[in-house]
């Protein structure tokens, strides 16, 4: 245990004892900490939250990239804890862009009156627990402290933007922008060269939207992607009358899929090697029409076995080949990894760009990026010019957003120390001595391999009634034990060792940062989830010391 003295000591003014601000200080105004915030003030408890931005909606508020949009389906992406809400809120697109989910966020900010509590424009930089009063004292970058019982981190699973160290970057003398940092007030692109470096799922859906605003377009690849189509549309009156005619049931259903999403979508749990070429030709092309993230759903074994894996790697390598007119740049888009290791991307006319006279495509793979200049950047092999650069570079995933808040929990334990090797926590909830302490959708539970949205209302719901139960009975602490991290830390291991999604470079492993430990941080599985968390309540909260 580190001997590093709490970063943030009380203030000698406050007293009595056992003096505190609110009873819950939460880190956060995304949907994590919005739900937090209304649910925990139902329970008649005060709560600060605290929040960067200047207004709600978290990763929303802050990826305003162009084509930026939800992969998961508009009726699914959505709060189900609360009927009125869900059925009074009017969808426009299957897939709901970006200006309309973060409108979205700011009416149930209103109409929950959530503001009037949460501090915007303000970062939570030390948290500490004191021991001896069972607080825990958050300083804020206003300078001021708050001491509250508990401690949540509703901080997102993506929002710490990652920028790669390239050198020169500060020679640049264009305009430079990170996808999920972009301007309030946009960039305008209009007669712009452009560079966009990276093609995860922010730079797929920004490149077709960049390619017709600017002038020219360089993509700097440097691992090519395999991408299916969402096959967004306006979403029909028929469509959203139908599933709000029985939300509570088409809620219920999804919530029994892995994946806590898409019980409409056909979900196979047979083996592809079992088809014939014909039948497995047809279920693939049902899929690649249908579109959306569930192609892989298309048979029970294309994330289990590899030479299952192959049938849908071919499969889109053919549709790039069918789809790009230039054979060069056709292979360059060509993946040769295993499909889904990394996150599946969905997309609307990413290949097709490709064949737009301004796209110009760089394998910076094989051609590696070696400085940016005053007027662009430099491979091994060529220079490049451009006005704009945009960095589609991702994200410091599931644990950035948690480390750079200097927390301390007992004896002086640094959370950076104490995750020195990689994340660990007690279902992906709680983190051994950190007590009192929560984390919204942390490394250990499903959060990013689901429909976040339903992954948040059960970690909330969960946390608040932990609360609500310590209360009840007079508790006043709560501590994961190291043998319950120990054995989440091996099931979660365990669950993702037995799929392919570990054999890849993916941000689930957090191998797209430099020298960040790898570890698969998401937990693989719903349903199964949800009934361990109900279990360890139901038996007065086992794996946990409670004082
Ligand atoms: P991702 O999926 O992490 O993608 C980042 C992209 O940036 C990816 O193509 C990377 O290539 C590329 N990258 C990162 N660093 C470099 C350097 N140094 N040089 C060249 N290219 C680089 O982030 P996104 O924002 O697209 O998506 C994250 C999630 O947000 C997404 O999955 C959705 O859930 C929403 P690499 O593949 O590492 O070779």
């Amino acid at each position: 245990m580190s001997a590093k003295s709490p970063d943030v000591d009380f203030d000698a003014s406050l007293a009595p004892e056992e003096s505190w601000d609110v009873d819950v200080v939460v880190v956060g105004a995304g949907f994590a900490g919005m739900y937090m915030l209304h649910r925990l003030r139902e329970l008649g408890y005060s709560v600060q939250v605290f929040e960067g931005g200047t207004d709600v909606g978290g990763t929303w508020y802050w990826n305003r990239y162009p084509g930026a949009r939800c992969d998961v389906e508009s009726l699914e992406y959505c709060y189900s804890f609360d009927e009125e809400l869900q059925q009074e809120w009017e969808w426009t697109e299957r897939y709901s862009s970006q200006p309309e989910i973060l409108a979205y966020a700011n009416h149930v900010a209103d109409r929950f009156d959530l503001r009037r509590d949460i501090r915007f424009g303000t970062r939570v930089d030390a948290a500490a627990f004191d021991e001896k009063k069972n607080l825990w004292v958050v300083r804020t970058s206003d300078g001021a402290q708050t001491v509250g019982r508990f401690f949540v981190m509703a901080t997102g699973c993506l929002s710490s933007a990652a920028t790669p160290e390239i050198s020169g970057r500060e020679k640049f003398t264009g305009a430079v922008v990170h996808t999920g940092r972009w301007p309030q007030e946009g960039v305008d692109l209009k007669g712009k060269r452009v560079a966009v470096i990276g093609t995860g799922s922010s730079g797929v859906q920004a490149i077709p939207v960049i390619a017709e605003q600017c002038d020219e377009l360089i993509v700097f690849q440097r691992t090519p992607q395999y991408s299916i189509p969402a096959r967004n549309a306006p979403l029909t009156d028929d469509r959203q009358l139908d599933v709000k005619s029985r939300y509570e049931e088409f809620r219920e259903a999804n919530f029994a899929m892995p994946q806590a999403l898409g019980s409409e979508i056909p979900n196979y749990n047979d083996s592809v090697h079992d088809a014939s070429d014909e039948q497995r030709r047809k279920r693939l092309e049902g899929a690649w029409d249908r579109g959306g993230t569930l192609f892989l759903a298309s048979f029970g074994d294309l994330l289990l076995d590899e030479s299952a894996n192959v049938y849908a790697q071919d499969f889109v390598r053919e549709k790039i080949a069918e789809i790009v007119q230039d054979p060069k740049t056709a292979s360059k888009l060509t993946p040769e990894h295993i499909i889904g290791c990394k996150r599946l991307v969905i997309d609307t006319d990413y290949f097709e760009t490709f064949n737009r006279s301004n796209v110009h495509l760089v394998d910076v793979g094989s051609d590696p990026i070696q400085r940016i200049t005053e007027s662009g950047l430099s491979t091994l092999s060529k220079e490049f010019e451009f006005d704009v650069l945009v960095f589609a570079t991702g994200f410091d995933a599931m644990t950035g957003s948690i480390l750079r808040v200097d927390i301390t929990g007992r004896d002086g334990l640094a959370i950076q120390e104490k995750w020195s090797e990689g994340p660990r926590t007690y279902l992906g909830l709680s983190v051994p001595g950190f007590p009192n302490m929560f984390t919204v959708s942390g490394p250990g539970s499903p959060s990013v391999l689901t429909n976040m949205i339903i992954s948040i209302e059960q970690h909330v719901e969960w946390i608040s009634d932990c609360i609500a139960w310590l209360d009840e009975r007079q508790y006043v602490t709560i501590e994961a034990t190291s043998e319950a991290e120990e054995n989440w830390v091996d099931h979660v291991n365990t669950k993702a060792d037995r799929t392919l999604f570990p054999s890849c470079n993916s941000w689930y492993l957090g191998a797209n940062v430099p020298g960040k430990t790898r570890v698969f941080m998401p937990l693989l599985g719903f349903p199964g989830y949800v009934r361990r968390c109900d279990q360890v309540a139901e038996n007065n909260y086992e794996g946990f010391v409670i004082q």
